[in-house]
């Protein structure tokens, strides 16, 4: 099933609660007000909209570690987005518009659901500065976009506090591009199988050989592969519109490459766009630069029309 053959549905997921600072809620309406579903139409797909998700009620009880914010509240997302990313996943290719990266925790949850029912594995791309590992016990900030992956993982510590997991995702099927910012308590969660393309690794083996050693992989194994795109694994330079910039990410060019060769593969079944921040954004370019990443993935070529300004 490639990817074409399904269109797409864009999906808001306005979360804000696993962030510190406020603005993320705006994600959505920035992505619709960059064009992005315009700009997939003009590839001739087929795209829907299905509006906002809202978050479902849920109790956490109060957690040891006092430093955790909004905990039921993103426990609630959690479990909304699971369902929408399983439902929505079946015909279509489900887009997220973010919404802080804790929004993760429920879409890929979903579609690992999803992966399950199709009796095939489930692997992860995931594009971002952090690595998102710590459990409830280990984050400092109490920021539970920082959380995603070890929920994922079915690391420790979560249950009672957010929805049960339904089947945990193989670190080795996890794929990270752009690493730069790992907290300690993240790195021993690291060197549990994830495979990693940091910074440094990318400046000296570029993004290509790379990513086609886990794209053959995904094939070989029929899977189903979805994609997190953090802002923040794109340098801050081109990308300001975000609450953790890191210096060092993602050249324009080594963003557009990954986006078409993740095309070509025709194995990408959904996508996250997290962690935009239109408050801090410049005169929205970095909504567009992200929704011009999506047409990329979607099949845009560089030379199909003039990249907008920004
Ligand atoms: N993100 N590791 C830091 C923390 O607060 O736990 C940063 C997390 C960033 C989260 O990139 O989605
Ligand atoms: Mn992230
Ligand atoms: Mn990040
Ligand atoms: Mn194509």
């Amino acid at each position: 099933a490639r990817s074409e053959a399904r269109g797409c549905v864009l999906i808001g997921a306005p979360v804000q609660s696993g962030t510190g600072r406020l603005g993320c809620d705006m994600g959505p309406s920035a992505y619709r007000a960059a064009g992005l579903s315009e700009s997939l139409r003009d590839l001739g797909l087929t795209v829907a909209d299905a509006g906002n998700v809202a978050p479902a009620p849920f109790s956490s009880p109060p957690h040891p570690n006092r430093a955790i914010r909004n905990l039921a509240e993103t426990a609630g997302w959690t479990l909304a987005l699971t369902d929408a990313a399983f439902r929505h996943s079946e015909a279509a290719l489900p887009i997220f518009l973010g919404g802080d990266h804790s929004l993760s925790a429920g879409t890929v949850a979903g579609m690992a659901r999803r992966a399950e029912r199709e009796g095939r594995p489930l692997f992860l791309l995931w594009l971002d500065a952090h690595a998102d590992l710590h459990t409830l016990d280990s984050t400092t900030s109490g920021n539970l976009h920082g959380v995603p992956l070890a929920y994922l993982t079915g690391r420790p510590g979560f249950s009672g506090y957010f929805p049960p997991l339904e089947a945990a995702l193989d670190p080795a099927r996890i794929c990270m591009f752009g690493l730069r910012s790992v907290d300690p308590a993240e790195r021993e969660a690291l060197g549990r199988g994830v495979r990693v393309h940091d910074m440094r690794d990318i400046d000296e083996n570029g993004v290509v050989a790379p990513l086609r050693g886990f794209l053959r992989e995904v094939a070989a194994a029929d899977g189903l592969l979805h994609v997190s795109l953090d802002v923040d694994f794109l340098d801050p330079g081109i990308a300001p519109g975000v609450g953790t910039t890191v210096p060092g990410g993602a050249t324009f060019r080594e963003a557009h490459l990954i986006m078409e060769l993740l095309h070509d593969s025709g194995l990408v079944r959904s996508l996250d766009l997290v962690e935009l921040n239109p408050f801090l954004d410049e005169r929205g370019r970095t909504a567009l630069l992200m929704a011009d990443l999506a047409a990329s993935l979607l099949g845009r070529r560089i030379l199909d029309k003039p990249t907008r300004s920004y």
